[in-house]
């Protein structure tokens, strides 16, 4: 595939999905529940899924899209070129904020991550990476991360998984967190991705993520050297849910060893 032809449609794609997004501020919202009743979709991440979609089979017939709002194609392998889609990755944000979300999309290639682009559209902040060539933001490049320490770590993690709950013992993560310099909660996956990719957050993570939340962000993550894996350190399936560590390197060593290794969580 020829990855910079293809960055150019999807970031002036993204461009103009994130000023659809913008525009529907004025209208009123059709917000329904999916799985419980904090889960929520609204009729603009059906929208702007079905605009990508559009776009991509108009000018790649032959490439494939999986996006959460299940309008892409249904996947059982990787094989070709796959388009992974959030068309809104937050959408709690979207419906009680209008920021702090995203759009999220990873391009693979027989399995292999070759494009990612995410975009927070109210900030108007595009991360965008190709594989071999760098991490940017609004075409700034990235720089290569470097090793931190848990002491002076700022770590992306949602207070749900330090209260009970069915996945993890919350001590585990609590003890993390008494640790830590601080946590932040930004509630979109991909942006919270995109922080540690850029620097601003030391590690990200979370016990259970569809593909469309981190396809991108992982191509963003390898471009600036960082380390992704299952939280317990296994390797990432990407057409599975999974639970998320994205970090630092050493930070990420550090971490399961102290805290998320060898204990039964
Ligand atoms: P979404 O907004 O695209 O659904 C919120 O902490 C983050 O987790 C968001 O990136 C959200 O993506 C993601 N997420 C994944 N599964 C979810 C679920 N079942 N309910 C709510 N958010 C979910
Ligand atoms: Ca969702
Ligand atoms: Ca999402
Ligand atoms: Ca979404």
């Amino acid at each position: 595939m020829n990855n910079n032809e293809i960055f150019a449609s999807a970031s002036s794609w993204i461009k103009e999905a994130g000023e659809r997004i913008k525009e529907s501020f004025k209208t009123t919202l059709n917000i329904e529940t999916k799985s419980n009743a904090n889960d929520l979709v609204t009729n603009i991440d059906k929208e702007t899924e079905r605009f990508f979609i559009t776009k991509i089979k108009e000018r790649y017939p032959a490439h494939k899209v999986l996006g959460e709002e299940g309008n892409g194609d249904t996947l059982k392998e990787l094989s070709g070129v796959v388009w992974i889609i959030d068309p809104i990755d937050g959408t709690m944000n979207f419906v009680h904020q209008q920021r702090n979300f995203a759009i999220s999309i990873g391009i693979y290639e027989n399995g292999v991550g070759k494009i990612g682009l995410i975009y927070d559209v109210v900030h108007d902040e595009l991360y965008h990476a190709i594989k071999g060539e760098g991490a940017f933001v609004n075409n700034i490049r990235l720089h290569t991360l470097e090793e931190a320490t848990v002491s002076q770590a700022i770590i992306g993690i949602n207070a749900t998984w330090v209260t009970p709950n069915r996945r993890i013992d919350p001590a585990v993560l609590g003890a993390l967190v008494k640790d830590a310099r601080g946590t932040r909660s930004y509630g979109s996956a991909a942006i919270e991705i995109a922080q540690v990719a850029a620097g601003r957050l030391d590690a990200y993570m979370t016990l259970r993520l569809s593909p469309w939340d981190f396809a991108g962000g992982l191509v963003l993550i390898e471009e600036v050297g960082g380390v992704a894996s299952t939280l317990k350190g296994e390797p990432i399936q990407l057409l599975d849910e999974n639970s998320i560590f994205i970090s630092k390197p050493g930070l990420h060593e550090e971490i399961l060893k102290k805290y998320l290794g060898n204990k039964k969580w």
